[in-house]
């Protein structure tokens, strides 16, 4: 692919809006942009400043009205010199300063190509490009915490560190190779078992924290279940405070399973309200239970209810018993209904009046994120190929350490120790082939 070219994009998302940018990147943009640009104060452009003025055609008449930004290379997003012009919003304005551009020989910019730049000069490792798109689709403040984290480098920085091991430990083995049958007296086994355990030790925790990254990043599935007019869609309606699903009291309402973004206590959450779960439905009926029941089948949590005024029923007890194994917080409902001294046998809430609510949120955010939510810091991992690729390196260092430990030959165990190096640098794109890169970037929107 060819990186130092002319390429051209609008940056902004298409629409009515106040302001759009067209971003060029590339060598030589600065002369073509300053072609169509008419400052309107005279002058000269200072670089990393605002210019006001008209963008103008080859007739030198205007197009419309902004400002021109020259960003000198090498500081810049991609490393190269990079343009921006800020147009007014919409769909015509950008469009034709863009086409003027395209005309004096500017290339449209596909599908992250800027950040593709970005990575080819090393302003960015590939993770970290990739946290970019997580950035943009951030839909809550924590998914976009998390994703900062991971693009100033708190990933990219854990990955290395364990890189520098395996190739201290791989050194090692190697050394063992090399002087099969001569002295290897100063090379203690101690010391490489060691390096290979602690790598794989934390290879292993940050496979562990692929769970939390991805929640935060997408929000945790909690499904809301529970028999026929308890109160489900009312619960998920309080919780996310507005009116989404419909609440009546007759029994079977919730058909479809509604699914609804909310961010609790600060954490992201994919609520879903499902078709209440009984014996004696009817076929439409039956249709949402099976929704149901697939929902359940990939939820972070289930939140069960009950009806606080008839406690533990046998159908209550039937459904519990159908629940796939994942964490399930039990909650009895309509505890405001409950007569003077009477008591709930589960945790009391009502989607009424709220009471209990505060409490429940507390359970969700424990049994998405844990105790400690807060240390994003450390670098997640978020992304179901960085996941796979971390996988497989914690896989090939424990299968090293287990030859390494049964005295088979030093060439097997660097092979192994080999392998685990290379699906850590897929991670961060030092061996990615290029055909992996373009599906990656591929996802990326047109002037990112
Ligand atoms: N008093 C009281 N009534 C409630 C409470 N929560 C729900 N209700 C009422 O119970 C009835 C059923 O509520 P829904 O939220 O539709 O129940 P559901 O579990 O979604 O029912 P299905 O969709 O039919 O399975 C409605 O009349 C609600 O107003 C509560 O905490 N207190
Ligand atoms: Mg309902």
């Amino acid at each position: 692919m060819i990186l130092d070219d002319i390429i051209a994009a609008v940056a902004t998302a298409r629409g009515v809006a106040g302001v759009a940018i067209v971003r060029l990147s590339g060598p030589g943009s600065f002369a073509l942009a300053r072609k169509f640009f008419k400052a309107h104060a005279g002058g000269e452009i200072t670089p990393r400043q605002m210019t006001f003025g008209a963008f103008v055609n080859a007739n030198g008449d205007p197009v419309d009205e902004g400002y021109f930004v020259h960003l000198p290379a090498p500081k810049t997003f991609t490393g190269q010199e990079i343009v921006e012009l800020h147009t007014h919003g919409g769909l015509a304005a950008p469009a034709a300063v863009l086409s003027l551009l395209a005309d004096a020989g500017a290339r449209m910019a596909e599908p992250g190509e800027f950040t593709r730049r970005a990575l080819a000069s090393g302003r960015i490792d590939l993770a970290q490009a990739e946290s970019l798109l997580d950035v943009v689709h951030a839909r809550s403040e924590a998914a976009l915490r998390a994703a900062h984290a991971r693009l100033s480098g708190a990933l990219s920085g854990r990955l290395r560190t364990l890189r520098d091991r395996l190739i201290d430990a791989k050194a090692l083995i190697e050394a063992q190779i090399d002087f099969e049958d001569a002295e290897t007296g100063d090379i203690d086994p101690k010391e490489i078992s060691a390096l290979l355990r602690s790598a794989g030790d934390d290879l292993a925790a940050l496979v562990g924290t692929y769970r939390k990254g991805r929640i935060y990043r997408d929000g945790a599935l909690a499904v809301i279940t529970g028999r026929p007019n308890v109160g489900k869609s009312s619960l998920c309606n309080a919780l996310v405070g507005r009116r989404r699903s419909i609440v009546s009291e007759t029994p079977g309402t919730t058909r479809d399973a509604v699914e609804v973004d909310a961010v609790l206590d600060g954490a992201p959450f994919r609520l879903v309200d499902t078709a209440g779960l009984r014996e004696t439905a009817g076929d439409i009926e039956r249709e949402g239970m099976l929704i149901a029941h697939e929902h359940m089948a990939q939820a972070d949590m289930i939140v069960f209810l009950i009806d606080a005024r008839q406690g533990w029923t046998n159908e209550d007890r039937a459904l519990r018993a159908q629940l796939p194994d994942v964490p399930i917080i039990i909650t009895a409902n309509k505890s405001d209904l409950l007569k003077d001294g009477e008591k709930a046998v589960e945790t009391p809430i009502s989607a009424l009046t709220g009471r209990g609510l505060s409490d429940l949120t507390q359970k969700m955010v424990g049994a998405a994120l844990g105790v400690q939510a807060g240390s994003v810091e450390e670098g997640l991992l978020a992304n179901e190929r960085h996941h796979q690729e971390a996988r497989a390196a914690r896989d090939r260092v424990a299968a090293a350490l287990i030859a390494f430990e049964q005295n088979e030959s030093p060439a097997i165990v660097a092979l192994e120790v080999h392998d685990a190096l290379r699906a850590l640098s897929e991670i961060l794109g030092d061996t990615t082939p290029d055909d992996v890169l373009g599906r990656i970037f591929s996802r990326f929107c047109v002037g990112k």
